[in-house]
């Protein structure tokens, strides 16, 4: 029998920074995880390193869902981002072993394809509405067919989604850097990009909008209600999750589509939203949420409820990531959107992907496996840099959500 024999984990800052896991077993099969958390990096670097390591070595590989079991029950200690990270990470490397020793990628070992490709959405944004028309039309141009729009609000420097370089990276500074935020400007001035992105880009478009936890229910019902001739394809995160019973609020008032599910780590902390038909899309990662195994049981109780999925897919979420959930979501019933954004060239340097796009959709290649390569030595070129995710303060000073 084949054994795990290594388990070694990569603290790396290729273009931002990741935590990568790579398990070799006895007959020299290597497959690798994703265990990147956005700004507590180094707090699952050790879970890995100094808890499950040690738990790894000496087992069978081929046991993917016996292992999930052991990780998680095991700990004790249940849920939560730090744990179900670690979990993920060991997941998605053994689909990847388990698609190279079977000789066939992943997405075959999950029942095959249910579509050509995987629609993705990217992400427009300007520091006013005409510079994200400009953007909307670029990304047009690149053949999207989903595009979120985010555009600053005039007067208030801290809007969530604005680009300031290339790629759009929020976690940019070595302790929080601390932007304001004014829910009334916000609530002023949103829906009248979004409407004139819809002016602008024509009625096929699917357009998206990332609210970002910013709102209450009554807000956020309120802002879905006016934006319905918009006919977003979502308002996402329009409140923050804790409190599910918001959703149902929000509900009462508006038919704009709502996606919730990236800060949120198992089938639990998800069940509730699904299973009372609260949102239409649920957001849960491969990286977040307990690996390739456990995100296929939450995309599966969402099916039963027509709850369509649209994971995470953010650039703090590695090559590692994005490729596990194309082989996913080309195989799953209740596919709704992926969010794709494009890496950093020294992101792509390191971790070499067989993922391509092509109008719109990606698609994971036909590599065994996941089809992605862990490129060490490149690694080593970028060192671990500490960054933190911005923090948000309301006008008065006092803090809000992010
Ligand atoms: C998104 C997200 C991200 C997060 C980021 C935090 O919808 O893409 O909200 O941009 O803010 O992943 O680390
Ligand atoms: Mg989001």
């Amino acid at each position: 029998m084949s054994t795990i024999e290594r388990a070694e984990v990569f603290v790396a800052g290729p273009g931002r920074n990741f935590v990568t896991l790579r398990i070799t077993t006895s007959d020299g099969v290597t497959g690798i995880g994703d265990a990147t958390l956005n700004g507590r990096e180094l707090s699952v670097a050790s879970y890995l390193q100094d808890h499950l390591v040690p738990l790894l070595v000496g087992r069978d590989p081929a046991r993917i869902d016996d292992m999930w079991q052991y990780l998680y029950r095991g700990a004790y200690w249940r849920r939560g981002p730090v744990t179900m990270t670690a979990i993920s990470a060991v997941d998605t490397a053994l689909w990847d072993i388990k698609g190279k020793v079977a000789g066939l990628p992943v997405y075959q070992l999950l029942g095959g394809r249910s579509r050509d490709g995987v629609m993705v959405y990217s992400h427009a944004s300007g520091r006013d509405t005409a510079e994200l028309l400009d953007d909307v039309t670029r990304f047009q141009e690149l053949g999207y067919k989903a595009i979120r729009a985010q555009a600053a609000v005039p007067g208030v420097g801290g809007s969530y989604g604005v680009r300031k370089g290339a790629i759009y990276e929020p976690a940019a500074t070595s302790l929080p850097d601390e932007q304001p935020w004014s829910t009334e400007a916000y609530l002023r001035f949103a829906p009248t990009y979004l409407e004139a992105v819809r002016d602008h880009a024509g009625p096929e478009l699917h357009l998206l909008h990332d609210v970002h936890h910013r709102l209450t229910p009554i807000e956020a019902a309120a802002f879905g209600k006016s934006v319905e001739a918009v006919r977003l394809f979502w308002m996402e995160d329009p409140t923050p999750a804790e409190n599910q019973d918001a959703f149902r609020l929000i509900r009462q008032h508006t038919t704009t589509p709502i996606a919730v599910g990236e800060v949120l780590n198992s089938i639990w902390d998800v069940k509730d939203l699904i299973t009372n038909q609260l949102v239409d899309y649920v957001r849960t990662t491969v990286v977040h949420a307990g690996g390739i195994s456990h995100l296929r049981r939450i995309f599966d109780l969402a099916a039963l409820y027509q709850v369509r999925t649209g994971s995470h897919g953010a650039t703090d979420l590695s090559p590692v990531t994005l490729a596990a959930a194309v082989h996913l979501d080309l195989t799953v019933p209740n596919f709704g959107i992926q969010e794709y954004m494009e890496h950093a060239p020294e992101t792509m340097e390191v971790f070499r992907s067989g993922v391509t796009l092509a109008d719109g959709m990606l698609n994971p290649g036909e590599a065994p496996g996941l089809g992605v390569e862990y490129d060490e030595k490149a690694a080593a070129r970028y060192p671990y840099d500490p960054r933190y995710l911005p923090v948000a303060r309301r006008l008065d000073g006092s803090v809000h959500d992010w």
